[in-house]
């Protein structure tokens, strides 16, 4: 009989654990990795993450290992980006009003808040349009183009956005508004680009900036280093631009671009300053998310799961401008204002998204045709077109199939999409071109809208297509091992090590780890009848284990507790086990752990077919 412990305090959200899984162990470079080993002074293990980073080098691991502001690239490298700075200090210098104009999530409205305070700081004078998501929509529109010109603005730079504004760029070239773009979204399909004053963009033809992957708040950074560096180098660079990062990491890690290459020296410069937050807004928006980086650092995933939310929920929910007056407010008690309402306004995109969330489960569990579908296309009328996205990702993540979620309102449908690995979703959605008033995305998210009337025909033509391009096999959850780690070689030097790999995220993920041949030292124990705990020790494949090396290790496993009776886990028992390790602070169970992302019986893995499934 399992026992029951209190609850635990620190689990993160665990989304459903029991859809088929798929463990691929990386390949060792065993040679490779000791000799970078070697060369660069580290521990076998993480010269071997670090090779399957694609850091090769002493000197590579050297940086990664280590960002320091040095590292930052010059932006001149940046194609147009004299020509931008030209204008804009020009602007300045006449005090010529400046148009920005944003996007709505937590990467334009942060570029925005990065150049306004530069261009104000050398003595400018800013405007800022950031649209409304539902009313105007995403994009550069040229009726705000038009206001902003008749209130005597004669320059308009974008940020996070612009990139395939051609009708816009027209527009502002008829009125005499001189534009420049800043933007990191592709241009289109045949490189056309529209026609402005500048373009910042790595991704366009011609430039070559060596960091294509930045995200657009930290273009808005480079061009305000650029502005700035030019009027005064060394204050830019010692004090000026250390507190820039912060803004440019939480939107480096929040719009998801590779934590790689300058986004890492961003990001981790940046999560540094964070630490320390001057600012009025950040300091409100901390204390209303209960985060104190002054107590506890602050790690990219608080960012990516706390911070970034609840600044995106502004522009899901209602008007993007708000986080902006936040940012850039010297007034502490309209800062605790707008972060209250920042708080409000994220409380109620997860009740809409829970309450959405909560329809799509049910109605998966009792639609057998529907939860059949190899892609599943899901509608409901009145969801909150703000959450749609977020829903076609839970759905993605709980079934491990690509999924569109539809919310029907007022004759039109708002479709947002996600998918998985080795499914083009926006081919899916090309393939029905003739059938959208609007679509977009990229290979695995893609948004969309159509008359409510042709949906049926929407869904047939996806069936088709997903009959045709998706196999039909059990969905599978792939886990990605990165190495093999014993258990008795987890120590807190070598967790000292991986931290040193922070900020995790995109692009460096998680290092997730097998162990093989462990056995359960005590009876497996269930918390809140899902969630597991394991007392394990190592064995060798020969030995027991003496408990003499190492130890006990305790494991969590959230969401796991189906597969004690799956696996008729008890005392003694051997499993394999894929882990990420863990620092416990909770003062009763503190110290080193593993979190358990699977359990295979010992000796199963590599050729087991029948993988974990709910009961
Ligand atoms: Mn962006």
């Amino acid at each position: 009989m399992a026992a029951t412990v209190g609850t635990l305090t620190n689990g993160p959200p665990a989304p459903r654990n029991c859809l088929r899984q798929r463990w691929i162990v990386a390949d060792a470079h065993p040679v490779e990795a000791a000799a970078l080993a070697k060369e660069a002074r580290l521990p076998q293990l993480i010269a071997e993450l670090l090779w399957a980073r694609g850091i090769t080098e002493p000197q590579q691991a050297f940086a990664f290992l280590n960002p320091e502001p040095a590292h930052l690239h010059d932006p001149f490298l940046m194609l147009g980006m004299q020509a931008a700075v030209d204008r804009l200090e020009s602007a300045i210098a006449a005090r010529e009003p400046v148009l920005l104009y944003g996007d709505y999530d937590v990467d334009g409205t942060t570029a925005v808040v990065l150049l306004k305070t530069a261009i104000e700081m050398l003595g400018g004078v800013v405007r800022f349009h950031v649209p409304h998501r539902l009313r105007e929509g995403y994009g550069l529109q040229s009726s705000v183009l038009e206001a902003a010109y008749a209130e005597g603005a004669r320059l308009v730079i974008t940020v996070d956005t612009g990139m395939r504004a051609f009708a816009e760029a027209e527009t502002a070239r008829r009125l005499g508004l001189d534009l420049i773009i800043t933007d990191h979204h592709l241009p289109d399909a045949n490189d056309a680009l529209p026609q402005a004053l500048a373009i910042l963009n790595p991704n366009q033809p011609g430039c070559a900036y060596p960091e294509k992957s930045l995200c657009g708040a930290a273009i808005a950074l480079k061009l305000a280093q650029a502005v700035l560096q030019r009027r005064d180098p060394a204050r830019t660079r010692e004090k000026i631009l250390p507190s820039f990062l912060k803004m440019a990491a939480i939107a480096t890690i929040a719009d998801a671009v590779p934590l790689r290459g300058e986004n890492r020296v961003i990001a981790t410069l940046g999560l540094r300053q964070l630490r320390n937050p001057v600012g009025v807004g950040l300091r409100a928006l901390f204390a209303a998310a209960a985060l104190d980086p002054a107590a506890k650092q602050l790690t990219g995933f608080d960012v990516a799961f706390r911070v970034a939310p609840r600044i995106n929920a502004a522009g899901r929910m209602d008007v993007a401008s708000e986080v902006i007056e936040l940012f850039t407010t010297r007034d502490s008690a309209r800062a605790s204002e707008l972060a209250a309402k920042l708080e409000r306004l994220n409380r109620e995109r997860r009740d809409t998204e829970a309450f959405a969330l909560t329809a799509i489960e049910q109605r998966l569990a009792t639609d057998a045709e529907l939860a059949a579908q190899r892609l599943l296309v899901i509608e409901g009328s009145g969801w909150h077109r703000g959450v749609i996205g977020i829903l076609a990702s839970r759905v993605v993540e709980r079934t491990a199939k690509p999924a569109i979620v539809i919310s029907v309102e007022d004759g039109v449908a708002h479709g947002s999409g996600r998918s998985v690995d080795g499914f083009q979703l926006l081919d899916a959605i090309e393939s029905c071109a003739d059938l959208f008033t609007r679509f977009g995305g990229h290979a695995f998210a893609v948004g969309f809208a159509l008359p409510a009337a042709v949906l049926p025909e929407l869904k047939r033509r996806l069936s088709l297509y997903a009959a045709e391009h998706l196999a039909a096999r059990e969905p599978e959850r792939l886990l990605r091992i990165h190495a093999e780690l014993p258990l008795d070689r987890i120590t807190p030097v070598l967790a000292g090590w991986l931290r040193k790999l922070e900020p995790l995220g995109h692009g460096n993920p998680e290092p997730l780890f097998v162990a093989r041949h462990v056995r359960l030292l005590a009876a497996p124990r269930i918390m809140k009848d899902r969630h597991l705990r394991l007392e394990l020790a190592q064995e060798s494949d020969q030995a027991p284990a003496t408990l003499l090396t190492g130890g006990a290790i305790r494991a969590v496993g959230w969401d796991l507790a189906f597969r004690v009776d799956q696996l008729r886990l008890a005392e003694g028992s051997r499993i394999d086990l894929a882990y990420r390790i863990r620092e416990n602070d909770h003062p009763e169970y503190g110290g080193l752990e593993v979190e358990i992302a699977g359990i295979e019986p010992s000796g199963a893995l590599g050729h087991v077919d029948v993988l974990p499934q709910c009961k």
